[in-house]
C-alpha cells in the first residue's frame, strides 16, 4: 500500500511522442469515461487530487504520467488514459483519441500491466472488449498482465457484486484460455473495498517490470 502512495505528477502528453523515453514499468488505466480511473488512482495514491476527477465525463483530455517509488529514484509509472465512450466529445476528437489509445496500448514497450475499469453496474461493454482486443496479441504473450476492476462495487449488494464479478470472469474467459494473466476484482473508492487487493497485485508488476528491464539490458 505505502508503496502506491507516493505517487506524484510526472508529465502530461496529448501524443505518443511526448511520453518519456520508454524505461520504468509502466501500468496504464484505461476505461469508459466516467468509470472512475481517476479516483482510482487518487484512491491508491490516498492523494485527494493527483488525478483530475469530476462529475464531468470526459474531462480527462491527456495521458497523465504519475511516477511512483523513492523519490531519487522512481520504479514505475502510472499512466491515466482519457477515458472512452462518452457521446458528447467531438467526433474529430474521439477518433484522435481512438488513435493515440491504440497506438499506446500497441506500442508503448515500457507497459507492464493495463487497468481496466468498469463501472460494476454495467460490466464490460462493446468498447471495453474492442479495447482489449488492441492489447490482447500483448496479453497472450504474457508481457501485459490485466487487472478488471469493476468500480463502484459501493452501488451493488453483496448478492449483485459477486454475479458482476462472475460475469465478468465469462466474458474475459477467451483471454484467459489464450494463456493471458488476468484478474478480476470488486472496486470502491468510497468503501475501499478491493483496495489492498489492488496495491498488492500492481505491486507485483513492478518487480515484473525489473525482470523486462534486465532482460532487455542482457540481449
Ligand atoms: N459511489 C462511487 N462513486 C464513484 C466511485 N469512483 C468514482 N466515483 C464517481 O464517479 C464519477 C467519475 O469518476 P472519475 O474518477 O472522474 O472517472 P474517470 O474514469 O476518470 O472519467 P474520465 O476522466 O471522464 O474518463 C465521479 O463523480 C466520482 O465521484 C466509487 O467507488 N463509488
Ligand atoms: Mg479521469
Amino acid at each position: 500500500m505505502a508503496w502506491l502512495h507516493s505517487a506524484r505528477f510526472l508529465t502530461t502528453a496529448s501524443r505518443l511522442d511526448q511520453l518519456p523515453a520508454p524505461g520504468l514499468p509502466e501500468i496504464a488505466f484505461v476505461g469508459r469515461s466516467n468509470a472512475g480511473k481517476s479516483t482510482a488512482i487518487n484512491t491508491l495514491a490516498q492523494h485527494k487530487r493527483l488525478a483530475f476527477s469530476s462529475r464531468t465525463p470526459g474531462r480527462t483530455q491527456h495521458i497523465n504520467l504519475f511516477e511512483v517509488g523513492p523519490k531519487d529514484g522512481a520504479d514505475a509509472l502510472l499512466a491515466d488514459l482519457p477515458g472512452y465512450g462518452y457521446a458528447a466529445v467531438e467526433r474529430s476528437a474521439k477518433l484522435r483519441w481512438q488513435r493515440v489509445m491504440a497506438d499506446y496500448l500497441r506500442e508503448r514497450e515500457s507497459l507492464v500491466g493495463v487497468v481496466l475499469l468498469a463501472d460494476a453496474r454495467l460490466g464490460l461493454t462493446e468498447l471495453d472488449e474492442r479495447l482489449l482486443q488492441l492489447v490482447a496479441p500483448r496479453l497472450a504473450g504474457g508481457a501485459v498482465r490485466l487487472l478488471v476492476l469493476l468500480t463502484k462495487a459501493d452501488k451493488l449488494n453483496r448478492r449483485d457484486g459477486l454475479l458482476a464479478l462472475k460475469r465478468c470472469e465469462e466474458a474475459l474467459a477467451d483471454h484467459a484460455d489464450e494463456g493471458a494473466e488476468i484478474g478480476v476484482s470488486l472496486f470502491s473508492a468510497l468503501s475501499r473495498e478491493g483496495l489492498a487487493d489492488v496495491a498488492e497485485v500492481l505491486h507485483g508488476w513492478r518487480d515484473v517490470g525489473d525482470v523486462v528491464a534486465g532482460a532487455e539490458v542482457a540481449a
